[in-house]
Order: C-alpha cells, then structure tokens, then sequence
C-alpha cells in the first residue's frame, strides 16, 4: 500500500494495529486471489483497489469532504443510497467482514453476537479502519437485534440515525417504508444542507439503477455452461460495489461484463467443463471475508451465482424511474427496496421463490445454505430453505461458520464431501 501513514494519524486510527491488519491482507489476498489461473483483464481494477484498500478511496472520500461533503456509513441494503446521493452526499458499506476486528467487538458485546456485527463495532471502536473513522453519520436499521444493540453503542461514538425497517410486507408495511424514507431523506437534508429535489433524486435513481444494471451483467455472464469468471472475482466486485463510487462502478463492472460476454462467445472458462455448480444462499459475506468462496473453488466446484445481499439482493429489481413527485419517488423506493429478502421478514417466502428462481437460471447442481455464527435469523430459516430445495430435488447443504479459520479444515471435507455427492 503507497504511504497513507499522515492521513491515518490525521483520521485518529490506532497505528501500530492498523499495522498487524495490512501486513496479513496482502499475503490472504495473494492466496486466494492471485493464486487463480487465466482471470478476466477487468479484474485488474478490483486487484488494484484491494492492494489500496485502506487509502484510494478513504482519500477520495476525504478531499470531497473538504469540497463540504458528508459521508455516510450504511450496514444494509434496505438503507436507499439514491436519498444521500440527490443531496450530493456520499455513501459507504461499513459491514465489517474480517476476524481481525471482532475482538474489539466482543469487547462490549456478548461474544455470542454474529461475527459481523462484533467486527463492525470493533473497527470502530479499535480505531484500525479508516473508513469507519471517515464516515460522518452511521445509519443503522432495525433489522436484526443484534444490530439494534450495536447501534446504541456506536450511537455514543459517532452521529447514528436509525431506519426502522417493518417485519411484515403488507400493504400498510410499503407504506411505512416509504414514510420512513421521506424521514430519512429530511434528516440527510438537515445533516448535509442540501435541498433534494425531484429533478436530484431522479438523477440519484438512475444512477443506482445503472449501477445495479451493470452488476446484474456481470452475474448474469456465470448463467451459462461456460464459466468466464470464477466465484471469488465476481464476489469481491460486488464487495467493493459497496465501497465505491457508484458510477464508476457501473463503467467497471459494464467493462467487465464486456470482457465476460466475449469470453463466453470465444468459450473462454476459468473452470474445466462439467465443473458442479453451486448456488450460495444465507448471510451476507462482507470483504475480505472470502473463506467458503476460496473452500467450494478449490474442491473442484463453482460458486455460480449468491442469493445474498452481497450478490442478487444488491442489485436484483430496480427503483421505477418515472415518478414526479417526492412522494411518488419515496414509495418507488420503498417498493424496490420491500422486495428484499431479509430473514428479518415474516413471512420471508420471497427468498424461497428467489432461491428456486435462482437455482434454475444459473443452472445449479447443488445449493449451499451459509449462516454466520449466532446470526438465529438466518438459522431459523434455513430449515424452511433446505424444506423447500429438498422438495424441489435440489441436493442443500447448510453450513454454519465464522470469520476464524478454525473451522476451514472441516468446512473443506464436509463441502468437498458434498460436491463428490454432486457428481
Ligand atoms: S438485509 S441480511 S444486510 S440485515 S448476519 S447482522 S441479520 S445477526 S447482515 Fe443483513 Fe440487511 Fe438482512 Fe442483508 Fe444480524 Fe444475521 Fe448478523 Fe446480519
């Protein structure tokens, strides 16, 4: 990484930790990364913004805030970018994916909290990220109750508003949502200073449907017999979807799409014909979480497609562009983001129909239900995913793990187990 060490200092950031975190990133991205044969040219972009993780874009985020713009730090996808993006502020994931951080969550939450939250807190709280230190305002939601906890406890380190996301999806609950938008959407104005106008969040719209677009390029490209891009690269450009500037993130991942569509015509794959295919459902894997992928890839299988919300519930479905009143755009939004489908939701029967959907269109041999440790939500559900998988004839595994490497060596022999089953 170039020489960030001043705007580290400048950011408040614990040093000498932050150390121990870029001296192991470099070495696990190389084994699990740079290890892959024949990858697609466009993945040089995502490679490059990894070995900078911790400056390129902290820096970028930094010089807009001297311009007098504010960042605002998101943990979900039911949070809608396009209310920060029309008041010109700017946002960022701050899902912590990394066993590095989550001590320092356990230091004030139960360890039985999932690792994704500990971790979250912990980089916060330990100073050792700087995109945590950079963000003016958190907005946290009422998913989960562990992340309803958490937010009380950052809430006192950091400006926090909190989105509450309904638990059914009525009618009335749409509604809700929508109310509960235009609410944000006057707090972000306050926050920022800046008025959002029907003309701005319509641009804010387009330019996040064109974002989802793109990626849906992308994943789309794995739907075919050929295969011109593992599971691992098509992950990590959706991990740092969260990160980067929404249209150049579009322009990247279309270029890539570009380079795929070409590989699939030529009958250019990184896998050997007949490589199983699965489909990877549950939690979300925020960066540099890369452990399952990494395991399935190298025990002779493809992860082919995430119904996850880092995979199709980050761009599946796009906001309707054609409203011409704010009211009218905050229920657009609203109905966009209600068709997610978070475990958090009851009944949740969307994600089942999602998964089968899936399951035929990326043409899977196999589906893999993954839950983070302590996460009960996704637990829970994952009886009713395999239900239904196993009444569709679709071979499932269910899978609990952390962000520990503990674990990987009975993860390689139960996964390897189940894809010979596959064959
Ligand atoms: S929409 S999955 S991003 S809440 S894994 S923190 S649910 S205990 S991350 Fe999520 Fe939004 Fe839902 Fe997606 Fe809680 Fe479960 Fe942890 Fe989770």
């Amino acid at each position: 990484m170039s020489n960030y060490v001043e705007m580290w200092k400048d950011l408040g950031m614990d040093l000498d930790t932050h150390d121990q975190l870029c001296q192991v990133l470099p070495t696990a991205f190389g084994d699990v990364y740079l290890s892959q044969e024949n990858r697609p040219e466009g993945m040089g972009f995502w490679d490059f913004v990894v070995s900078e993780i911790h400056g390129i874009r902290p820096s970028e985020l930094i010089e807009a805030q001297k311009k007098g713009q504010k960042v605002f730090g998101t943990f979900c996808v039911y949070v809608p970018d396009e209310v920060v993006i029309a008041a010109n502020g700017i946002v960022t994931g701050l899902c912590g994916g990394s066993q590095f951080w989550v001590p320092g969550g356990e230091k004030v939450l139960p360890k039985s909290t999932c690792p994704l939250i500990k971790a979250s807190v912990g980089a916060r709280l330990d100073r050792t990220c700087p995109f945590f230190r950079i963000a003016d305002m958190y907005v946290g939601e009422t998913t989960c109750d562990g992340k309803k906890k958490a937010w009380e406890i950052l809430g006192k380190d950091v400006p926090m508003y909190i989105m509450d996301v309904p638990q059914m999806k009525r009618e009335k609950d749409i509604q809700k949502w929508a109310e509960e938008i235009a609410a944000f959407a006057k707090e972000v104005e306050k926050f920022t200073g800046n008025e959002i106008t029907v003309e701005k969040l319509n641009e804010a719209i387009r330019t996040i449907n064109e974002k989802r677009q793109a990626m849906a390029r992308v994943f789309a490209a794995t739907k075919g017999s050929n295969l011109p891009i593992s599971g691992k690269d098509r992950l990590l450009m959706t991990q740092i979807a969260f990160f980067d500037d929404p249209s150049r993130c579009a322009q990247m991942c279309n270029k890539l799409a570009d380079e795929l569509e070409q590989r699939n015509r030529d009958g250019v794959s990184v896998f050997p014909a007949g490589t199983k295919r699965i489909l990877l459902t549950g939690t979300p894997l925020a960066i540099p979480n890369w452990k399952l992928h990494h395991i399935i890839e190298t025990s002779g299988a493809a992860v082919v497609c995430e119904e996850m919300c880092t995979g199709t519930r980050y761009f599946e479905n796009l906001v309707d562009e054609t409203q011409t009143t704010l009211e009218g755009q905050f229920r657009a939004l609203s109905e966009r983001y209600m068709k997610n489908n978070c475990a958090c939701f009851t009944p949740n029967t969307g994600r089942i129909d999602d998964i089968l959907r899936l399951a035929k269109e990326y043409q899977v041999d196999g589906v893999i239900d993954v839950n983070l440790k302590f996460c009960c939500l996704y637990d829970t559900e994952g009886y009713t995913v395999e239900k239904a998988l196993k009444e569709a004839g679709i071979p499932v595994l269910g899978i609990e793990t952390d962000y520990t490497d503990t674990d990987a060596e009975q993860l390689r022999t139960r996964i390897g187990a189940f894809i010979e089953l596959l064959k």
